[in-house]
């Protein structure tokens, strides 16, 4: 550990006078929450000091810089993160053990920000560590909401959302910059005037509702490289402060609904993965952190260059999904009517600084706005965009003369509606899926028309993960082991992973990798214990599905198979089983019904089997509440079996499924998302792979042919598995679940019978289930091929899907940062 920042001394020091001076007390007086404040004022003390010296050195070197806007960063608790890339994790730990206080405890303290619903915003956050630990120049650009993701408590079985005040106490880890604050604009209308001196129309926009943008900075601590980066996050205020002055004026009501549409915009986070809002309050968000973001970008491009046609040169923006995508008609919009450019100048420029990541292909995220909304809301912004919009349709008529079907499929705004992606796609210069399937389904299916016109544009970036949090924080044990095995180089190099192939047959090695495997089932246990009170044995199999609650990712197919094998073991008492314990975490959107009842049948599910002795404990079944990035880190340690379950051809890339390989679980999956690369990676021989290929699901819903009540018809099992859910024997209310029954049939309430095959891949499902319980019986087997997912993850680092996306589309500049003497400060 490098530690002259940490000197055990001085860092006591420290803590004992932050707790006196923020709160008046002695340390032993303090409660375990002003211990947190305390120690992490501590900590940003020193991160504030690489922050600098990392300003000053991309000051000195200028490099290019990547802005990634995201409406999410999930980023997770940020202590013990920032002590272990800062390289001082463990002094820390022993200064705090002087003082007499556990680092753990004191961890669990922090509230996670939860400021994102899943995969979208779990990426964000680890492309940000990445950025950092690569030494890029890098800024996320977001949203301070107020109450981020809901908190889930679990009442009589039942998702209750609670909101999640994670301001509440202060944050620690966050700096208010109110010298950087930004106004934007809302409403109003757009008056055109000519311009005598350069014979150009203006266009000047009036009548609007201002609201000030006020930027807060999170560091992005760096992997003991001295580099600080920033997560730059906007709170909204009004502008002028609500006072009597206004009341005076008789603009009392104006004052009010400034005060209030500020309060709105950055009050709470869209509780929807993979599912748009369309509400008005989510457009303004949009505009609110795009317009914020760009301006600040281009002041300081401005501070130290002085042709703006160049901006491309040093800036590139990055939009996670359509959410940012205005950030196309602003930019258009600063360069024209703030910086002076005509529209071919700032197209030229703007097509230079923009790039769109595609992260899903489920209708109902695509995004879309009613015109009518859009250009009240955003008339200039709206202007542009018809412009774009004429143009493009122009191209394509020169491209392919007389087919009004493909304008009818291309353009921007058709049929009343704003379709984003177009836009995206139209204006970026590059367009990636996120997965190589993914990607692939993206220019054969979804986006085809675009990729026939413009194929030089699209490319993959398979998703990763940080191996800094998901394995060196979150498995300290296994991490600890890894290094002794083979050295240190894997936690800024994950492809050196590799080494550890060569104890595969190396029984004592085996033996150690599964019995930190044990210990970590034992801490999943002891957490499921106090927060379920349920007792599981963690000798069982621990089969885990943990990610949002959404019928593609089918945790009801893997329920229904849970009453399955209930059914055998009740009607084959005698039959050889072994124990397993099926965990579930997910959180529902709070309107998506379907979603929540799910998690009721779960929950009913795991009543009866987890207290019907009959089955002697073979079978148990939790659900953990409120799953979020810090219980996660317990769970991917604890995993023996990592359920990637969706429908083929629906998970963009899943990102869970890597953490958990990671941590040494084998795939129990389809062959949808990233799990195609991970088969790849570790060899069919170590996976469980089951069901229908993407092909063969976009086959059935291209041409039809899918009949789930055949099985149901045929299938006996099966069918009884489906009455069980309307016939009283998880619920006295027999029409409790009757929907879910409903939606997998051709019944007179059902349009699209089982839209997810779950029926389709049941059988398969089962049988890939069978073979995971016949391999985790031979317990060397299952040792290898636990370890072999380890040591094949190396592929699956957010380190290197950045250097990819800086190769291919950022072409940042690494830096360099070194420390500066504190007396220079
Ligand atoms: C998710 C996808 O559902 C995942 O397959 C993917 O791994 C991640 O993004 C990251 O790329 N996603 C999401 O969380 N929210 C959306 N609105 C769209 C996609």
């Amino acid at each position: 550990m490098i530690d002259k920042q940490f000197d055990k001394e001085t860092f006591k020091k420290s803590v004992k006078d932050n707790v006196k001076f923020l709160y008046r007390r002695k340390l032993e007086e303090a409660t375990q929450e002003q211990l947190f404040q305390a120690v992490s004022y501590t900590v940003k003390d020193v991160i504030i000091d690489n922050w600098l010296d990392t300003q000053n050195a991309y000051e000195k070197q200028d490099p290019k810089i990547v802005y990634y806007m995201s409406m999410e960063f999930l980023m997770g608790r940020a202590l013990g993160n920032n002590l272990l890339n800062l390289g001082a994790y463990g002094e820390v730990k022993e200064a705090l053990e002087e003082l007499g206080i556990d680092i753990n405890a004191l961890e669990d303290q922090e509230p996670d920000p939860a400021l994102g619903n899943g995969g979208l915003g779990r990426l964000a956050a680890c492309f940000l560590d990445s950025l950092a630990t690569l030494g890029y120049s890098a800024y996320g650009c977001g949203i301070r909401y107020r109450y981020g993701m809901f908190k889930q408590e679990i009442r009589d079985g039942y998702q209750v959302e609670v909101p999640d005040a994670w301001l509440e106490e202060g944050y620690p880890f966050e700096l208010r910059r109110p010298e950087y604050a930004k106004e934007v604009h809302f409403g109003g209308y757009v008056r055109v005037e000519y311009d005598q001196a350069t014979g150009q129309n203006k266009f000047v926009h009036e009548g609007y509702q201002a609201v000030k943008a006020i930027p807060y900075d999170m560091p992005i601590v760096g992997y003991e490289n001295n580099v600080v980066n920033t997560l730059r996050i906007w709170d909204a205020a009004a502008i002028e402060e609500f006072g009597f002055d206004s009341f005076d004026k008789g603009d009392y009501k104006k004052a009010v609904e400034q005060e209030n549409l500020a309060k709105d915009i950055v009050n709470v986070l869209y509780p929807n993965d993979n599912k748009m809002s369309g509400k008005e309050l989510r457009l303004k968000q949009q505009y609110f952190f795009v317009s914020a973001s760009i301006q600040a970008a281009i002041e300081k491009y401005k501070k130290t260059h002085n042709d703006i046609k160049k901006l491309h040169e040093k800036v590139v923006f990055q939009m996670n999904d359509t959410h940012p995508t205005m950030a196309v008609a602003e930019l258009m919009r600063l360069l024209m009517d703030q910086e002076g450019l005509g529209w071919d100048d700032a197209w030229a420029v703007t097509t230079k600084c923009v790039a769109y990541t595609n992260h899903t292909i489920m209708a109902e995220a695509l995004e879309k706005w009613p015109i009518e909304l859009f250009s009240r809301l955003l008339p200039r912004v709206y202007q542009i965009i018809e412009e774009i919009n004429r143009r493009f349709i122009i191209e394509v008529q020169n491209k392919y003369p007389g087919n009004y079907e493909k304008i009818k499929k291309m353009a921007i705004i058709y049929d009343g509606q704003v379709k984003m992606a177009h836009l995206a796609i139209v204006a970026g210069f590059s367009v990636n899926g996120v997965a190589r399937l993914h990607t692939e389904i993206l220019e054969k299916q979804e986006l085809k028309d675009f990729y026939e016109m413009m194929p030089e544009k699209f490319n993959n970036k398979t998703n990763g993960i940080t191996q800094r949090r998901f394995l060196l924080h979150g498995n300290q044990n296994l991490a600890a082991w890894i290094t002794d095995h083979i050295g240190p180089d894997w936690i800024t190099d994950l492809s050196q992973i590799s080494k550890l192939k060569v104890y595969a047959d190396d029984e004592k090695a085996l033996q150690e990798f599964m019995n930190i495997k044990f210990q970590n089932k034992q801490r999943l246990a002891k957490y499921i214990l106090e927060h379920n009170g349920v007792e599981v044995d963690p000798h069982s199999i621990f089969d885990v599905q943990v990610k949002r609650l959404h019928e593609y990712k089918r945790q009801l197919l893997n329920i229904l198979h849970v009453i399955y094998l209930y059914n055998q073991i009740k009607l084959h008492p005698e039959m050889e089983f072994y124990p397993r314990t099926f965990i579930f975490g997910a959180k529902a959107s709070a309107a998506y019904e379907r979603a929540k009842k799910i998690i009721k049948l779960i929950n009913c599910v795991a009543d009866v089997v987890n207290n019907d002795p009959s089955i002697g404990g073979k079978i148990k079944v939790v659900f953990i509440e409120n799953y979020r990035v810090s219980n996660a880190e317990l769970i991917f340690a604890a995993a023996d079996v990592s359920e990637q379950i969706s429908t083929a051809s629906k998970e963009a890339s899943g990102t869970g499924n890597m953490k958990f390989m990671l941590n040494g679980a084998p795939t129990l999956g389809t062959m949808d998302g990233a799990n195609v690369e991970i088969v790849e990676e570790v060899g069919q021989e170590n996976a469980f792979i089951f069901g229908m290929s993407a092909d063969q699901i976009i086959n059935y819903e291209n041409h039809g042919g899918y009949d789930p009540d055949f099985i149901y018809n045929t299938d006996a099992e099966i069918r009884q598995v489906l009455m069980q859910l309307i016939n009283g024997t998880f619920s006295s209310d027999t029409e409790l679940f009757r929907d879910i029954y409903d939606s997998l049939l051709n019944t007179k309430n059902c349009s699209r019978a089982d839209q997810y095959f779950i029926l389709g891949d049941f059988r398969s499902y089962a049988e890939a289930q069978k073979r995971v319980e016949a391999a985790y019986k031979d317990e060397k087997k299952w040792a290898k091929m636990a370890l072999l997912n380890t040591a094949c993850s190396g592929k699956f680092s957010s380190d290197r899907t950045i250097q990819e996306y800086v190769d291919d589309i950022w072409h940042l500049d690494k830096v360099t940062v070194t420390k500066s003497e504190a007396a220079e400060k």
